[in-house]
């Protein structure tokens, strides 16, 4: 799809979705590193005497399931910090993310350090705080973390499946047309999550975000979407980025005042994960590896 054809799409929609964006020589490595991770996890739990079977043949794609086959174990959802490696770096600033974001966003692009490695368990497993996550926009979670209107400020989150994903196993949900709403009244739940006040799904006709590993789901801060119960026995990976477009220093329009203000009081509370360019008419300010970013941009203080 061309670029304009890519816009009037997301502009009509709130959303895009862009098949096979992604190669395996990108998502590989960072399959590796979540492989890696939840084998770790198995081989601790079974010494600690909580699992009978590591279950080391498992894929990725049932591993953490086949743990526990009663899902009696509170076994973690989130993985984030795994995003804080080279190899999901490699995901957040491959080309063909930023190509999409591009046609979207414009030439200047920041990263924001605002992103979730995820699993969704099975529906029947304990402590699953991704069960089931309720319509709401993103600028809802923005807003209630800071004290800046963000959801005046064009942030997108790409989410990229690492498996396969449809309603069975709890894919995305969305609304399309909704990110003409402007931001509606929510409220983080008991689990955490964000919930709107209003029934939202009586003004529009949900969509489910049907994707293969290698696609994108690329959507807007004001876009509802929702996730469903996982009604297999396999796990649903996915990863999830976000990003806005630069700030010019020295202007004075609203949006980027706002948004300047918003990633000085994002790097504030994040310390260590200040938010980086990775697309600009300027190559000096995007980091050309994840060394040279951890160099420029996190001083020195990882520590994941
Ligand atoms: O992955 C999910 O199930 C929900 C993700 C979500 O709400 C988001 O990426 O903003």
């Amino acid at each position: 799809m061309s670029k304009a054809a890519l816009l009037a799409r997301y502009e009509r929609q709130g959303y895009v979705i862009v098949p096979g964006a992604v190669s395996e020589a990108v998502l590989r490595p960072a399959t590796g590193l979540l492989e890696q991770a939840v084998g770790d996890l198995a081989e601790r739990l079974l010494r600690a005497g909580s699992i009978a079977d590591a279950c080391r043949d498992s894929p990725l794609l049932t591993r953490l399931a086949d743990l526990d086959p009663t899902g009696r174990l509170d076994l973690p959802t989130g993985w984030g910090r795994l995003a804080r490696t080279e190899e999901f770096f490699r995901i957040a600033t491959c080309p063909a993310v930023l190509d999409v974001l591009e046609a979207l966003l414009g030439p200047e692009i920041t990263y924001l350090w605002s992103f979730h490695v995820r699993c969704k368990l099975p529906q029947t497993f304990a402590g699953n705080r991704l069960r089931h996550l309720h319509w709401h926009q993103d600028a809802q979670y923005f807003n209630s973390a800071t004290r800046i209107p963000t959801h005046r400020l064009h942030i997108i989150t790409v989410w990229v499946p690492l498996v396969d994903v449809d309603e069975r196993n709890g894919c995305l949900w969305v609304i399309p047309g909704s990110h003409r709403w402007g931001l509606q009244d929510g409220a983080r739940d008991e689990e955490g999550n964000m919930r709107s006040a209003r029934e939202v799904i009586e003004r529009g006709t949900p969509e489910p975000l049907v994707l293969r590993r290698g696609d994108l789901a690329v959507f807007s801060n004001l876009t509802y979407h929702c996730s469903e119960l996982n009604r297999t026995r396999t796990v649903r990976w996915n990863v999830d980025l976000r990003y806005l477009p630069t700030p010019a220093t020295e202007s004075t329009a609203e949006t980027d005042r706002l948004a300047r203000d918003y990633l000085r009081e994002f790097g504030d509370t994040e310390g260590r994960l200040r938010p980086f360019p990775v697309r600009s008419a300027d190559p000096r300010t995007v980091p050309a590896s994840w060394s040279d970013h951890v160099t420029r941009y996190q001083q020195g203080k990882m520590d994941p």
